[in-house]
């Protein structure tokens, strides 16, 4: 093992981290933070031992394949590896490790920030006053949905979906569940659950998703399973945009089927999606589920503790390769 590995960091981490980063490692910096192109981010790679990427680095199977052997490990800074075939990365021997249980507080918070945007039409009024266009006020005007007492379904009750749910429980909301396994009972927390996804979206007056995106989640929410919600639900996504056929969404908030929607995360990332910004009843966030200062040192400080790990020939606590 080199006494100081090189390390590439293709993203703008948080002061601390790229301190303690650069006080154990020889860092690479791409210094003006944009996200590489596919070549150029196999060129940046060359040379170095391990690099240190977010989800907007793509490590497909061709990356992969491309990477010099002297990398031995992707230390991702994200909960979600969707981004890395992490079948590939295993064929080359690469190891591959990621940050859970840091970012469950702030990921959380914005679920519930997403859920009350929605609920009570957070985009249209900050709008309707920042514009200078609310000139009427009546008791009939913005009216929405008051989620206390309602059920809060949780579609994959991972560390993420446990906090966003014990969060839901502070507004007197019962927690239903659906995950691929039931949890036991101290973490269950008298929360229902439902042994299909189908169960789970028929009861669920909110629907937050917390799973990760595969190819058996990818489109989990579309036109056959928005039909299964209750009449005026409220979707929150703080996961993927992948789970959602977003077309299927934005017919289903268009006719009012579905009351409204409280998104952090889309298909096409920058950007979004332009259908659904031009709905009123939709609260939209720029995937910032784990943007607090906080939560960014502590993600940084995981991913060098997996390559701290890594270096001193242990295993990472969070290799998932
Ligand atoms: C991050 C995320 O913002 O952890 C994840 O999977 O999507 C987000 O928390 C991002 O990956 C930062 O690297």
């Amino acid at each position: 093992m080199p006494a100081r590995p090189a390390l590439l960091i293709p993203r703008k981490l948080s002061p601390a981290v790229l301190e303690r980063a650069r006080r154990d490692y020889d860092v690479i910096l791409n210094e003006d933070d944009h996200v590489f192109s596919p070549d150029e981010l196999v060129a940046a790679c060359q040379g170095v031992d391990a690099v240190l990427p977010c989800h907007s680095e793509r490590f497909d199977a061709a990356t992969i394949a491309a990477l010099p052997d002297r990398l031995r490990i992707i230390a991702n800074h994200s909960v979600g590896v969707d981004h890395v075939d992490l079948a590939a990365a295993a064929a080359r021997g690469i190891t591959v490790t990621n940050t859970p249980d840091v970012l469950s507080d702030a990921t959380a918070e914005i679920a519930i920030l997403c859920m009350l945007g929605a609920a009570r039409r957070g985009s249209e009024g900050d709008r309707m006053v920042r514009e200078g266009r609310w000139n009427f006020w009546s008791p009939a005007f913005m009216v929405g949905r008051q989620v206390t007492g309602r059920r809060f379904g949780v579609l994959g009750m991972g560390r993420v979906g446990q906090v966003t749910a014990e969060r839901a429980r502070g507004f007197g909301m019962e927690v239903h569940y659906h995950n691929r396994t039931r949890l036991p009972d101290h973490l269950e927390k008298g929360a229902v659950f439902h042994d299909t996804v189908e169960g789970l979206l028929q009861v669920s007056d909110v629907l937050s998703l917390h799973c990760p995106a595969t190819p058996q989640t990818t489109g989990i929410i579309n036109a056959r399973t928005i039909a299964l919600l209750p009449e005026r639900a409220i979707l929150v996504n703080t996961a993927r945009g992948a789970l959602v056929d977003e077309a299927a969404l934005i017919a289903a908030l268009a006719s009012g089927r579905l009351f409204a929607a409280g998104l952090d995360v889309f298909r096409d990332e920058p950007g979004g999606n332009a259908g659904l910004a031009a709905l009123d009843n939709v609260f939209l966030l720029p995937h910032i589920g784990s943007a607090t200062f906080e939560t960014r040192d502590a993600m940084g400080f995981r991913a060098l503790d997996n390559l701290d790990a890594f270096f001193a020939d242990r295993t990472p606590v969070d290799r998932l390769v």
